[in-house]
């Protein structure tokens, strides 16, 4: 498209937030949502690998802002799978009659803030050329692909695929030699599928992860009507919890229980079908490294009970961090899987990969022939979208300079500098801590209560102050010294990427807490901003 088009508004992504921030903000400004994918949906549109499945209750992680959508939609599963989940968005944006505001295929690439006349320029992968007043980037904590820097990859005979660009028709795993490189949450739901199909699937393992039952099921339709019965209580009733979900937070502590009693609560966790309930079995297991050692040993336990050679089953033990240190995981035979005759585990971390071969992969001892590579190796997480944008600011300062040595935002909102930028779900929110549907259509009637105040004032400029940017910093590490986070490598502290820097990039004070301080601060004369 050619020419300089105007909007108020524009918005990055059309995932759960940015359907939601369209709907919002087109009621009242006029507004353009800039989508890379061909499809609505995100992180549901990109992640279609065979078993990507939420791990949050559907019935939970939906929207809650239309009543009547949440009355009529039915979730087939308690937790549900991706093809769900985006068919879902696209009902959304059908319902709401958000597609006319939705510009698909189209990349934003390069961002200029106007000083003068308090506008951005946005360029996009077409050619577009885009000024407005705001910009809000609901760009995703997870969607910038991180993929392995060893060299020769043009030289594989075979395909590579990474879970995150899946192709829309699948892969044929028929017949085929499969090695799948990572064993985070998303490598541990795709290859117990894979490994069903492949002739052979080697998986190349860095890390092992913690993982535990997921539970799903049909959707029960008593537990549906029950949820629809009080819908909007229970929403608010979830804003109110730390992770902005209604798991229930217990009150005890492991060591007030015998050994007896503790393996009872653990063993009920395991089988209670609700992921993460494992976490949530007392009240010190995130706090307290002895607390936590005790459930570690009953996870490790379990990974010995599943896996039939202990050889295998000892290297897919975690000994190097604390459980919940890094995300817990959720699966659906995972561990099962090491017991099938056609699947192998590498040890990479004893032998790192360093090339990919015309024949496949080649570690520091080996060579293994392949003819499909899966990279589930994540994200360059939290700041990734962001930084992967040329965004200047003001005084020509380029974004991912200023977050060279890691992310600064006050509240995870605004950067200083780069007035009238918006985030959802930006660097130091509670990203993942918190249900990301219910905490995105928070954040986003946030801005919309900031920007609804700078059009009632009469004002055209808000930023964030250096101070106010320092005093979220220190509000988030104060935050993260009382969890076991911080003893784990991860995308939480951008450890999961060589050469990295980041610090710790999420918020984990609880979204409750979140909320109220940035409440408090516009409340406070937009303590920690300057507007104009
Ligand atoms: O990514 P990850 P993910 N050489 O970073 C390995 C959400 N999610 O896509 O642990 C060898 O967790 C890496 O090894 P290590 C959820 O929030 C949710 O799996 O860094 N290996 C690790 O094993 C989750 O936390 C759901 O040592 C390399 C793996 O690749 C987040 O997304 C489902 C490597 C990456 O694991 C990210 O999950 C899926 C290298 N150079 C995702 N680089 C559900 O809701 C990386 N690895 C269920």
């Amino acid at each position: 498209m050619s020419g300089v088009e105007q909007v108020d508004i524009l918005i990055i992504g059309a995932g759960f937030s940015g359907l939601y921030a369209t709907y919002r903000f087109r009621q009242s400004h006029n507004v353009i949502c800039l989508e890379a994918g061909d499809g609505v949906g995100g992180t549901w549109y990109w992640n279609r690998y065979p078993g990507a499945r939420v791990d949050i209750e559907s019935v939970e992680y939906s929207y809650g802002f239309d009543e009547e959508l949440q009355q009529e939609w039915s979730w087939p599963e308690y937790f549900s799978a991706q093809p769900d989940l985006e068919r879902y968005a696209n009902h959304v944006a059908d319902r709401f009659d958000l597609r006319r505001h939705i510009r698909l295929s189209t990349r934003v690439e390069r961002m200029t803030f106007d000083e003068a006349a308090d506008r951005w320029h946005v360029h996009t992968s077409r050619g577009d050329h885009i000024v407005c007043r705001y910009v809000v980037a609901a760009t995703g904590s997870l969607s910038a692909a991180n993929t392995p820097p060893w060299p020769g990859r043009e030289t594989f005979r075979g395909e590579i695929y990474h879970t995150t660009e899946w192709p829309r028709d699948g892969i044929d795993f028929t017949g085929k030699r499969v090695g799948q490189i990572g064993t985070g949450s998303t490598g541990i739901q795709a290859a117990p599928i894979i490994a069903r199909e492949a002739e052979h699937l080697t998986i190349f393992q860095r890390t092992p992860a913690f993982s535990m039952p997921s539970g799903n099921r049909p959707m029960d339709p008593e537990h549906e009507r029950d949820w629809k019965a009080n819908y909007a209580g229970r929403r608010k009733q979830m804003l109110e919890n730390y992770g902005a979900s209604l798991m229930v937070r217990p009150e005890q502590s492991i060591h007030d229980c015998s050994p007896e009693e503790q393996r009872a609560v653990l063993e009920k966790a395991w089988n209670s079908k609700s992921a993460f309930q494992l976490m949530l079995s007392f009240n010190d297991i995130m706090s307290d490294k002895s607390a936590n050692d005790i459930v570690a040993d009953f996870a490790r336990e379990k990974i010995r009970s599943i896996v039939k050679d202990p050889v295998t089953a000892e290297k897919l033990c975690p000994k190097t961090y604390p459980i919940g240190g890094k995300r817990l995981c959720i699966d659906a035979g995972y561990f099962e899987m090491y017991n099938r005759d056609n699947v192998s585990l590498v040890d990479v971390a004893a032998a790192p990969i360093v090339a990919f071969t015309e024949k496949g992969l080649r570690t520091t001892d080996a060579e293994y022939e392949l003819d499909i590579i899966i990279t589930a190796t994540g994200f360059d997480a939290v700041t990734g979208a962001m930084s992967r944008i040329a965004i200047e600011g003001r005084d020509g300062v380029i974004l991912a300079d200023k977050w060279a040595d890691g992310p600064s935002a006050h509240l995870g909102l605004m950067v200083a500098g780069f007035p009238n930028l918006f985030m959802v779900h930006g660097p130091l929110t509670p990203a993942a801590q918190a249900q990301m549907i219910t905490t995105g259509e928070w954040q986003v009637n946030f801005i919309g209560r900031i920007i609804d105040e700078l059009d009632r004032d009469g004002l055209t400029r808000i930023d964030a102050t250096p101070e106010g940017e320092q005093s979220w910093a220190d509000e988030v590490e104060a935050v993260s010294r009382f969890t076991v986070h911080r003893l784990a490598d991860s995308w939480y502290n951008a450890k999961n990427i060589e050469g990295k820097k980041g610090g710790f990039m999420i918020y984990v004070g609880g979204f409750p807490r979140f909320a109220q301080l940035s409440i408090e601060a516009l409340d406070q004369n937009y303590r920690g901003f300057v507007r104009s």
